[in-house]
């Protein structure tokens, strides 16, 4: 069996060359972390200050125009030494590399996505060594492969030269995060020695499952010292139990299939269970076991459908053959420092999805190939996971190095992850294609005129990554680009046609035009808000809590970001200079946005067949388009997802001004009950009630008829509407805000405290929306189980918190931590 011995102790870090690093840096050894970047490795011994708070990020932009060096020693045995081969591994090395052992060059690399190993056998000693690893400024190395190939006009949506280096793009800044140029050892490094063979890789694939039987292939990649027998490799897949429920054994590196009967299905969140099996793998000679390992998976069949139909061509996954609709988000790196993301915090953050209802998270090709705990998690919980190859936002060359690096680091990732049953989906890019179609280039140069003179990246999503995922994990779909309409012809905006981007709500238009679309799946759509107020108070000086003071603006990176959330907010409500009320403002418009858009396409099923929004997760503290901060504190819409994402959910929709009543049923049971559906005024009088029945098939939108008594009151802007069934319940306003007279709220509050908990009873007097307590304002680990909840007149609603602070109920019902639509729009809205 091979020996391991990580190599993770007694680094330091120096930086090598720059010119602008700062005089207290130059000569200094510190301290460095592995896996680690640069950055992280400052901020431990505070060498810099932390670049997230304020406008630090500024004042480190050396650190990613300077050349670093890491070195360590460690020791080396005679049993390791005795091995054939001895190979350093790097899982993921951030980025142009140079890796010296014992003072004997051994390679250079210039991929962050790619695993590597190198055969050191022979400049190994036993006793001590030495290792060094030098990182080029990545910035300097964009530049100069742009020089080198005459590249200066190649179309990208940002400043820095992204497209010509194989790094996570938005590092170099994106209209969501900053720009930190990140260089270290950011996975596991260590050395391998082994004799004869080594399992280099294994990819067992799930290629048909249903409750009959899967069928399950197994691919097994060797690696061999020299041309002696190897003998046989043997495979067991274990049920969830541990039974064995599958043997088969072959001569080592032939693809194996094993049939399993009866499986136990793996389902989405949502749709059933996630049961795993165990695939053991051994390679014996004579009886000697020379290597062996294990992957889990789960049984199931995954299809994509893109069928022509009378609308145009569908986008709809198919789990086991169930179409299933995809809810969910987009998934950027849940910090820039991805090395501070620790299996607890990739927890935590995907329990977030399944807590909101969500069973889809789409990664982003902007940012990274997540780590293998992040899609372990996925597959306990049934977070399907759409991964992007990473391209994005830009036309890349397919000149050498890139098409080499573009091939291996496609080839390690699909035979990294496609054991995974979460993962679904492979996508050739991001926005790439879009970007041919419809963008131009700030001196006026179109993308399309552009690509069709230079290679562009096609090659990569229409032959080389296709034939890659063809050949390696024949068991997924792969979808050349997000946006995609099925052909280089048709527009990857159009509607009708398979998945698309929808951004002119946000940019330029109000969030009610969502109502014009009924696409058949919406990859991205996204509205912006601020973080939290906990991660404000944590990020930005209280002197600087403003809307457009400097450092709220430097915490806002989308081009005019503020002015579209001034803009889009106009639309709905009476302004405000009040920094909290605008903050509390901004949020409920990002919330009610994403759940008009997420309520009216689910209502469109089986046309529309999934939503993604733009995004769940934030890389550092700032104004965004996520629904958890990046702190990970969650924004209300969280918890709006939560509702509009329930497996049930009832929705008052209004497009062409006539309000329905939608009953949404995405389990495989038929829903039926009694809903009482109300008209009534804001202090608590009832103009009109009904009782109608609903019968929603499973897995359906069922339109419900209202009668005429409910949708027309005669003055929309004093009443509200409401229909009720169990959990499930609805409300609709019949004006915007801003035309809406809303009582001054008027309320009892009590509270009773268990320990760390708290609970805290509102009973309305009068209606009041959208109630938030921002109870982080005073404890910024608080947790409260709701937000953004409306309370009609005569009913209460409780609150759990919990923590740790001394809360009283004249704290929790005062501004800014008690926010009610009906108190911030009051002042403009009184009826004279
Ligand atoms: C989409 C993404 C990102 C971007 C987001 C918000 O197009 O693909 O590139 O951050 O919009 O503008």
């Amino acid at each position: 069996m091979p020996i391991t011995q990580d190599l993770h102790a007694n680094w330091t870090l120096r930086a090598l060359s720059g010119d602008n690093i700062p005089d207290d840096i130059v000569d200094r050894h510190f301290p460095a972390t592995v896996p680690g970047t640069v950055y992280t490795d400052l901020m431990a011994v505070d060498a810099i200050e932390d670049p997230y708070y304020d406008r630090n990020e500024l004042k480190t932009q050396w650190i990613g125009e300077t050349d670093w060096c890491y070195s360590t020693t460690f020791t080396v045995d005679e049993a390791l030494l005795a091995q054939e081969i001895i190979e350093l591994a790097c899982d993921g090395l951030d980025t142009v590399a140079t890796i010296i052992v014992n003072d004997q060059h051994i390679a250079d690399t210039e991929n962050m996505h790619v695993r590597y190993r190198f055969n050191v056998k022979d400049v190994l000693k036993v006793g001590e060594n030495t290792l060094e690893i030098r990182f080029r400024s990545a910035l300097a190395y964009a530049i100069e492969q742009r020089d080198r190939l005459g590249d200066m006009f190649r179309p990208l949506a940002y400043q820095l030269p992204f497209n010509f280096i194989r790094k996570n793009a938005c590092n170099f800044g994106w209209d969501w995060g900053p720009t930190l140029i990140t260089a270290g050892i950011w996975r596991g490094i260590r050395l391998e020695g082994w004799n004869t063979v080594r399992i280099a890789d294994v990819r067992p694939l799930v290629m048909r499952a249903n409750e009959n039987a899967a069928h399950v292939r197994i691919f097994t990649d060797l690696a061999y010292t020299g041309d002696r027998p190897v003998g046989v490799a043997t495979y067991t897949i274990k049920d969830p139990e541990g039974n064995i429920v599958g043997t088969a054994s072959a001569p080592a590196g032939q693809p194996v299939d094993i049939w399993v009967e009866n499986p136990q299905l793996w389902w989405p969140n949502g749709y059933g269970e996630q049961p795993l099996y165990t695939v053991e793998i051994t390679v014996k000679h004579d009886d000697v076991t020379l290597d062996s390992t294990t992957r889990r998976i789960g049984m199931r069949q995954v299809r994509l459908l893109m069928d022509f139909d009378d609308i145009g061509m569908s986008y709809t996954f198919e789990i086991n053959g169930q179409p299933i609709f995809a809810k969910g988000a987009n998934w950027i790196p849940d910090d820039v420092f991805v090395t501070r993301v620790t299996p607890s915090r990739y927890r935590e953050r995907i329990q977030q999805a399944v807590d909101s209802n969500m069973n889809m998270l789409r990664i982003w090709g902007g940012g990274i190939y997540e780590d293998n705990v992040f899609y372990d998690i996925c597959d306990e919980l049934g977070i399907m996971i759409w991964q992007d190859f990473l391209f994005s936002c830009a036309l890349y060359p397919e000149a050498e190095p890139f098409r080499t690096e573009a091939e291996a680091e496609a080839r390690d990732n699909i035979i990294r992850l496609s054991h995974h049953p979460s993962l679904v989906l492979w996508n050739g890019n991001n926005e790439n294609v879009m970007g041919y179609w419809a963008w131009e280039s700030a001196d006026g140069v179109s993308w399309r005129e552009y690509g069709e003179k230079h290679p562009w990246g096609g090659g990569y999503y229409f032959n080389l990554l296709p034939s890659l995922v063809a050949a390696l994990d024949p068991s997924r779909p792969y979808s050349p680009a997000s946006p995609w309409g099925g052909s280089m012809d048709i527009d990857p905006a159009d509607d009708n046609y398979g998945s698309r981007h929808i951004w002119d709500v946000w940019n330029s238009v109000d969030y009610t035009t969502y109502l014009d679309y009924i696409p058949r799946f919406v990859s991205e759509f996204g509205f912006q808000a601020p973080p939290t107020l906990a991660t404000i108070n944590q990020s930005i000086p209280l002197d600087q809590q403003l809307p457009d003071s400097d450092s709220m603006l430097h915490h806002q990176k989308a081009t005019d970001g503020n002015g579209k959330l001034a803009r889009r907010m106009a639309e709905h409500f009476t302004p405000t200079s009040d920094f909290y009320s605008w903050h509390y403002l901004t949020q409920m418009n990002q919330a009610r946005a994403i759940t008009l858009g997420v309520t009216w396409w689910r209502s469109q099923q089986p046309t529309c067949m999934g939503t993604l929004y733009w995004q769940i997760n934030d890389c550092w503290p700032v104004t965004s388009w996520a629904s958890v901060d990046g702190y990970g504190r969650k924004k209300p819409l969280w918890y709006a997802t939560r509702r509009f994402y329930a497996p049930r959910l009832l929705t008052f929709q209004t497009k062409e001004d006539e309000l329905a009543l939608y009953a949404i049923n995405d389990s495989f049971d038929a829903w039926q009950g009694e809903v009482i559906v109300r008209l009534q005024t804001f202090t608590g009088e009832t103009l009109a009630e009904e009782t109608l029945t609903i019968d929603a098939a499973p897995q359906a939108s069922t339109k419900i008829a209202l009668p005429e008594s409910l949708i027309h009151p005669a003055d929309q802007s004093t009443v509200v509407v409401s229909a009720n069934c169990g959990d499930a319940e609805a409300l609709h306003f019949f004006a915007r805000d801003k035309d809406i007279y809303y009582p001054k709220p008027d309320f009892d509050a009590e509270i009773v405290q268990i320990g760390d908990r708290y609970q805290l009873t509102i009973s309305a007097k009068t209606l009041l929306r959208d109630l938030c307590i921002f109870v982080d304002h005073i404890d910024p680990d608080a947790q409260i189980s709701d937000q953004m909840i409306t309370i009609l007149p005569g009913e209460s609603f409780v609150f759990e918190i919990e923590s740790t602070h001394p809360l009283t109920v004249d704290a929790l019902t005062q501004a800014p931590i008690f926010q009610t639509i009906n108190a911030v729009q009051l002042s403009s809205n009184v009826r004279v």
